[in-house]
């Protein structure tokens, strides 16, 4: 599938890390919350990853520190720290082709986020959208000061790996822009130390709407009967495709006063990779019953081997383990170098050093 960035890494200036690979370096996280992943995260998200593995010097990581900025379960969150790691791999990420890493297993990345939150306005921070979002939706009060630093720690995760270009849906824009002037800012103030990433876009990404209301996206945080899980079994994703939200006609067509149908349609040209003309076409006389069976019937297909290759990476506990521990070493490489030029920037007293 192509990828096409939105905006060319014309002010990264890679040339300033030490290269060992010539590709450009990408990075991207999905958070571990929620049940698993659905089809929007796989279509909007995963599926680009898996397509840049080659072509980039890619970084991919769970931020499970992200997580326990909303109240969690700890139990829960070191069994999806885990099941994240997996999916991701049977979704297609080969840990022998790209850098993949839990968070939390990279302390730099606390330390950096420390540093950033210094020269990050309270203002500025306070401006986020996603922030206001989540904070006017927890309880009075119950949003906290790790929430508040939420961006800076994402900031944190691209600056410490020097990433060109960054892979995200639209929702993390503002994180980006953020992103790019604390690189700006600490460059300016101590010495060019990070490249200025650059967001990448995908000029056909993908934007799933939940099943049951698509004037929403699917989310891990929506009720499941509207979104479709990579993990939901056959009998739950006819249901679902069954009594996804449509219209009162019988035209299957894309078009803005059918969002339900434009929904699946879309679901199944790209599953499939027919456009939507040609799959218009197919059901003009086929009312929604058949069309939905199809849907159902591709998404069972789609999601069969990804399902038992899944299994397979779980139950494999001393295979998954050893991902891990690679991922780690290889992240931790980096991060620690960068670590080393952020802390001489900002004046911290090397061990062991009498003079500046
Ligand atoms: P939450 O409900 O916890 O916010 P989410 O399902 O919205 O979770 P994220 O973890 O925020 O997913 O996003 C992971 C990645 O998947 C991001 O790059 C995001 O842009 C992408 N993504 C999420 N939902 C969709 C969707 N419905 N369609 C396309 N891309 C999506
Ligand atoms: N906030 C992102 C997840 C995330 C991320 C990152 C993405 C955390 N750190 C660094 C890209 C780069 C999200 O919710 N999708």
């Amino acid at each position: 599938m192509p990828v096409e960035p939105t905006s060319p890494p014309t002010e990264s200036k890679s040339a300033d890390r030490p290269v060992l690979s010539p590709k450009p370096r990408v990075l991207s996280g999905i958070q571990p919350t929620g049940i698993g992943f659905h089809l929007g995260n796989y279509l909007g998200a995963v599926r680009n990853w898996v397509a840049m593995q080659d072509d980039f010097d890619a970084f991919y990581f769970v931020p499970d520190m992200h997580a326990i900025t909303v109240p969690h379960d700890p139990a829960t969150l070191r069994r999806r720290t885990r099941e994240s790691i997996a999916e991701l791999m049977a979704l297609g990420l080969d840990p022998a082709r790209c850098t993949l890493f839990v968070q939390s297993h990279v302390p730099e990345h606390a330390e950096l986020a420390w540093v950033l939150g210094c020269i990050t306005a309270y203002g500025e921070a306070s401006r986020m959208t996603q922030f206001k979002d989540k904070a006017a939706r927890s309880e009075l009060g119950a949003a906290t000061v790790g929430l508040f630093n939420y961006p800076v720690l994402q900031a944190a995760d691209i600056l410490l790996y020097q990433a060109d270009q960054v892979p995200v849906g639209d929702d993390q824009r503002q994180h980006l822009e953020l992103t790019r002037d604390l690189a700006k800012r600490f460059n300016s103030r101590f010495g060019g130390t990070f490249t200025v990433p650059a967001p990448y876009i995908p000029a056909r990404s993908a934007r799933i709407a939940d099943l049951q209301d698509p004037s929403r996206k699917m989310s891990k945080s929506r009720p499941p009967a509207g979104t479709v899980y990579i993990q939901d079994d056959p009998k739950a994703l006819a249901k679902k495709v069954r009594s996804a939200v449509t219209d009162t006609g019988r035209e299957v067509r894309a078009a803005e006063e059918k969002p339900g149908i434009s929904n699946l349609l879309n679901i199944l040209s790209t599953l499939t990779g027919r456009g939507i003309v040609d799959l218009e076409a197919t059901y003009a006389d086929s009312g929604y019953g058949a069309f939905k069976a199809d849907v159902a019937a591709a998404l069972v297909e789609f999601v069969a081997p990804i399902q038992q290759r899944y299994r397979d990476i779980l139950a494999d506990e001393a295979g998954l383990d050893a991902v891990l521990v690679a991922g780690a070493a290889k992240a931790t490489a980096v991060a620690a170098d960068t670590m080393r030029r952020v802390r001489a920037g900002v004046g911290f007293l090397p061990l062991g050093s009498r003079s500046g």
